[in-house]
């Protein structure tokens, strides 16, 4: 059986937007916490957005630094994952 090591989870959002509220409801309702990363609180946190996202676009699950975009596929991925 394989065993799934998840080291190193963050999630890239800002508060107005629906499609992280959205993802940030169904976490809260799972009880699933990870690192969160307020791009509206430093310009810093928007640059490392892109950097290693390489989008400007949230939500976004860095999942051992590599990015998963898109709302659907980020609860999908708690979903089979968490
Ligand atoms: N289809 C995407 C839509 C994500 C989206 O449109 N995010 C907006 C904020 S609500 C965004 O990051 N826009 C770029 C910006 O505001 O700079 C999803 O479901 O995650």
């Amino acid at each position: 059986m394989e065993v799934k090591k998840i080291k190193n989870l963050k999630l890239y959002y800002m508060d107005p937007c629906p499609y992280c509220q959205k993802v940030m409801r169904y976490m809260e309702e799972n009880n699933i916490q990870v690192e969160m990363v307020d791009i509206l609180a430093d310009p810093k946190n928007r640059e490392e957005l892109i950097e290693v996202g390489g989008i400007n676009q949230v939500p976004m699950l860095l999942i051992d630094g590599k990015p998963l975009y898109e709302s659907d596929d980020i609860v999908q991925w708690f979903k089979d994952n968490m």
